[in-house]
């Protein structure tokens, strides 16, 4: 037997263990016997990256533009440091190096995304990029060979431009135009990946239909916009997912979910009204996707229809903005998707109120969010170090949406580049881990495995490459884009290989908040 062959059968055989749990089924962790700070047996360690960040390559061997392509060309100003992913860490021709930092912290697994544009230039199926097949091919095949799972994030936010001439997410048809470009995906190399994530956090990519400058595509629909733009998202998501489920799972037999991403909302005082904004909050960003696939009835959550239909409304709108669902997409929806993925980053405190232009999705929310200033800020201006956070997030997952096992799909922070003592990400990455394997072991969350943001320093969107990311150094001023190891890769792979938070790193108690 090849080796790769047997990562694979190592791969099928863990994740029948870990995902073949009937839903509603008790934990298998709480009472396992393990340690407090030790993770079950099978846990997932992994890091992760985007296509649009890392790969560079931007039209090299027949790649079509992306939204992102387009829009930081035309206005090269909107990121901070004027730079953009033309070159990135040029992954695309450095990804040997990748595996290597990925091989040298011990992870298990490689959460990268497929650039629908390298695939599908014209976004259809009329055209099939060989080169960007064999690209992938490549990464798939060298991740192999190093015993490192593969896990594809079908869209991380760079939609090919020629489908956004038909407006993008906004337009219901883009979710036809999907289905058929993850079919090329599930044809190409599902043979080889398991582990599939349909769309990497639609709260945050859809703000690009209601903002200026903040997301491509950048059109300026707030509080209309936003939400078309989510709608069609949930029915791609749920399209790919069935095409998967009837046509390639009985032979490939791997699992595909969606990845959302959910800050923790704080209740800003103990106030009954600021406990159910808080809530609320929770029901804008990760409910408003979340409840029409992971809840048992389905449809959006009825805190978001009633408010958003009300306020439409009282706007003197002849539709709600949010659109609507029909009962048999509803049922299309439900039930789809084999986990929940979860990015999760920071925590905030929040209060009943009123912010947020008319219309928009914070003023529909209710909602005052502020930061928690006495926790510590990182590079990013929103992202606190608040380990308590993920620990009350994957406790929020698990009781709002039971019977999903939890694959963190994304966590880490940023600083401003200048050492390879990180020791900011050090205290970061145990302090959440800790969370989580407490979340595991005292609380019983059903919590997979984890993927570190990010293997190497990246093109952090409108941030440019002054956020660093990062676990791994990419110098951006050499044409090389060397990678070098920072300090927490080192506590990363102790973390990754004891399968553990050593007694060194852990934190026993959870802070106050
Ligand atoms: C994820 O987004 C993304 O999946 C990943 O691509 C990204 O690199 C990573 O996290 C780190 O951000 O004016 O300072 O408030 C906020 C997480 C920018 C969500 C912050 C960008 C939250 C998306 C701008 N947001 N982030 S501001």
């Amino acid at each position: 037997m090849s080796r790769r062959q047997e990562v694979l059968l190592a791969v099928v055989a863990a994740l029948s263990v870990l995902l073949g749990a009937p839903a509603g089924a008790a934990p298998t962790t709480a009472g396992s016997g393990n340690a407090v700070n030790q993770f079950p047996e099978g846990f997932l360690f992994g890091a992760s990256s985007a296509a649009y960040q890392i790969e560079g390559g931007w039209n090299a061997d027949g790649k079509g533009e992306s939204i992102w392509d387009r829009l930081l060309h035309t206005f090269p100003n909107l990121t901070t440091d004027g730079r953009n992913g033309d070159v990135a860490a040029d992954s695309y021709h450095k990804y040997k190096e990748d595996v290597e930092a990925l091989a040298s912290i011990g992870a298990n697994f490689y959460r990268f995304s497929i650039s629908w544009p390298r695939i599908l230039p014209t976004g259809d199926t009329n055209v099939i990029n060989q080169a960007g097949i064999d690209y992938y091919n490549n990464l798939i095949n060298a991740l192999l060979e190093k015993g490192i799972q593969p896990l594809v994030t079908i869209y991380h936010w760079d939609l090919p431009f020629e489908l956004q001439k038909l407006g993008g997410w906004t337009n219901p048809r883009i979710a036809e135009y999907y289905v058929q470009y993850a079919k090329v995906l599930f044809e190409n190399f599902g043979d080889r990946v398991k582990l599939w994530i349909t769309i990497n956090e639609p709260d945050m990519f859809t703000k690009g239909y209601a903002t200026w400058g903040q997301q491509a595509p950048s059109v300026n629909a707030s509080g209309i916009g936003d939400y078309q733009a989510g709608h069609t998202v949930l029915l791609a998501h749920a399209g790919a997912w069935h095409l998967y489920d009837e046509h390639f799972r009985p032979t490939q037999k791997g699992k595909i979910g969606i990845t959302l991403n959910i800050d923790w909302s704080e209740p800003a005082t103990d106030s009954a009204d600021d406990a159910e904004a808080a809530e609320r909050s929770l029901q804008f960003t990760g409910g408003l996707f979340a409840h029409p696939i992971f809840s048992s009835e389905g449809d959006y959550p009825s805190v978001v229809r009633l408010r958003v239909d009300a306020n439409s409304k009282a706007e003197g709108r002849g539709v709600s903005r949010l659109p609507s669902f029909t009962t048999s997409e509803v049922e299309y929806i439900r039930g789809t998707s084999d986990f929940f993925g979860l990015n999760h980053y920071t925590s905030w405190y929040v209060a009943d109120g009123v912010e947020g232009t008319v219309p928009s999705k914070t003023y529909d929310s209710g909602t005052i969010t502020t930061p928690m200033t006495e926790y510590p800020l990182t590079y990013s201006a929103w992202l606190r170090v608040i380990p308590s956070g993920i620990r009350k997030i994957v406790n929020w997952v698990s009781k709002t949406y039971p019977g999903h096992p939890i694959l963190i799909t994304e966590n880490g922070c940023s600083d401003d580049g200048s050492t390879l003592d990180d020791q900011q990400r050090i205290e970061y990455y145990t302090g959440y881990l800790s969370e989580v394997v407490k979340a595991i072991n005292v609380d019983g969350v059903d919590v997979i495995g984890y993927s570190a943001w990010s293997i190497i320093d990246n093109l952090e969107w409108m941030a440019g490459y002054t956020n660093h990311f990062g676990v791994f150094r990419v110098d951006y001023d050499d044409p090389d884009r060397p990678r070098t190891a920072k300090a927490s890769a080192s506590v990363l792979k102790k973390i990754y290989e004891s399968n553990s938070v050593p007694l060194e790193y852990f934190t026993p108690d959870s802070s106050s908040t």
